[in-house]
């Protein structure tokens, strides 16, 4: 537990700290939600540490995010929209001006406007929900389509190159640090059969046919708030891993998350299965939104979520292998778990493949 009181101090708040708590279910960062009492009236903001194991170079992250964020405010701005501060990050300055701080042990902590009346899922609940999820995605890459400046920083470089995350889990064999790796073999066979679909993205990258745009990244579903009473997608979050990419990524990570019957570590495998009208939903909320895909990358979407989810299964096994140092665990084998789960859901999507290539094409 971090002194929040004290990090709250190296921000411009115009607030008087009152209490705080833990906050959300993400993977990476350490965050809170902070309580303030703003001239007599009850207010919160999201006060964040920076994963730093995770982002070698967290200014690089800020940097980012700063540019972002404050493109989607000029649009929001120029199209006079009502609640432009709802509709992306805002960034506290901290006592510098600066849009984060470092805290007494070098850590990089950034605090954000809290965004009221919507809310990240963790386990999808409808059809509208995939809609409006996917179709905030979609406006987010159009959005930063036309970001102008320099390249954005690469902040965690080959993110979802998948072959570099195969020869990862390779190194995590051969080292075999925690001494798991006797127990995984089954696992271990599942992605080796599967080395071909790891490349097959990249090498479309290579040759031209996908192009680079810059993407979020991790559009896992509790990472876009939607607003608690019309399920509209408010505020795409989690920028950190905003950067050069491929659209087929975001969309991947759609199908990964919002498209399972259950939630990404329930260890019961036999309730793991694809819901092909989510799948249908997501495809009509993305496309309603990214008007901008060329041929190959619509021709990838159905293949995307299995790349995507095969991908994360790869990470979770290889963190499972290396003693759990990437991802937050809450039980022993929380990453075995999670890995399972998802190469079971690699499995559902095989089975359906057909189908999604079909809802694709009609859509
Ligand atoms: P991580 O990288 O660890 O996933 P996130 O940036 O996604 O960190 O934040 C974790 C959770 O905190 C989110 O899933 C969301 O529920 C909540 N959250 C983050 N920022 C805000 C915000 N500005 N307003 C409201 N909730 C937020
Ligand atoms: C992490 O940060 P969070 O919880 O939104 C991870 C994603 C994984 C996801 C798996 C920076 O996402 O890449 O797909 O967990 N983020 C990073 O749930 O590694
Ligand atoms: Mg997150």
């Amino acid at each position: 537990m971090h002194d929040l009181r004290a990090i709250s101090a190296l921000f411009q708040m115009r607030a008087d700290f009152v209490d705080s708590q833990a906050f959300g279910s993400g993977h990476i960062n350490d965050t809170y939600c902070v309580w303030y009492d703003q001239a007599g009236r009850r207010v919160r903001y999201i006060h964040q540490r920076i994963n730093p194991h995770v982002f070698k170079n967290p200014i690089h992250v800020m940097e980012n995010v700063a540019r972002v964020t404050a493109h989607a405010l000029d649009r929001l701005l120029a199209d006079g929209h009502p609640e432009a501060h709802r509709r992306t990050l805002t960034c506290i300055p901290a006592l510098d001006g600066k849009p984060y701080a470092i805290d007494k042990d070098g850590h990089l902590w950034r605090t954000y406007l809290f965004i009221e009346g919507a809310k990240g899922y963790d386990e999808i609940e409808s059809n509208e929900q995939a809609y409006q999820a996917a179709k905030a995605f979609g406006e987010f890459q159009k959005l930063t389509a036309d970001l102008t400046g320099p390249r954005l920083h690469e902040t965690i470089p080959d993110f979802h190159h998948t072959p570099k995350r195969l020869a990862a889990l390779e190194e995590a064999i051969a080292s075999d640090t925690a001494g798991r790796a006797m127990t995984v073999q089954a696992e271990i066979a599942f992605a080796r059969a599967r080395a071909a679909d790891c490349s097959r993205i990249t090498d479309q990258i290579a040759s031209g046919e996908i192009p680079e745009r810059v993407t979020h990244n991790d559009t896992k579903l509790n990472n876009v708030l939607l607003d608690e009473t019309t399920a509209e997608g408010i505020c795409v979050i989690d920028l950190d891993t905003t950067m050069p990419g491929s659209a087929l990524y975001d969309f991947g990570d759609m199908v990964r998350t919002a498209a399972p019957t259950t939630r990404e570590d329930n260890p019961q495998l036999t309730e793991i299965g694809l819901r092909l009208d989510r799948f249908e939903s997501l495809v009509r909320g993305y496309l309603s939104a990214a008007t901008f895909l060329n041929a190959a990358e619509r021709e990838n979407l159905a293949f995307s979520g299995k790349l995507i989810t095969l991908e994360c299964g790869i990470r979770f096994l290889t963190d499972y292998l290396c003693g759990d140092t990437y991802f937050k665990i809450k039980r022993p084998g929380h990453n075995l778990d999670r890995c399972r789960n998802q190469f079971a859901f690699v499995k559902a999507l095989e089975e359906n493949m057909e189908a999604m290539e079909r809802i694709v094409a009609e859509a």
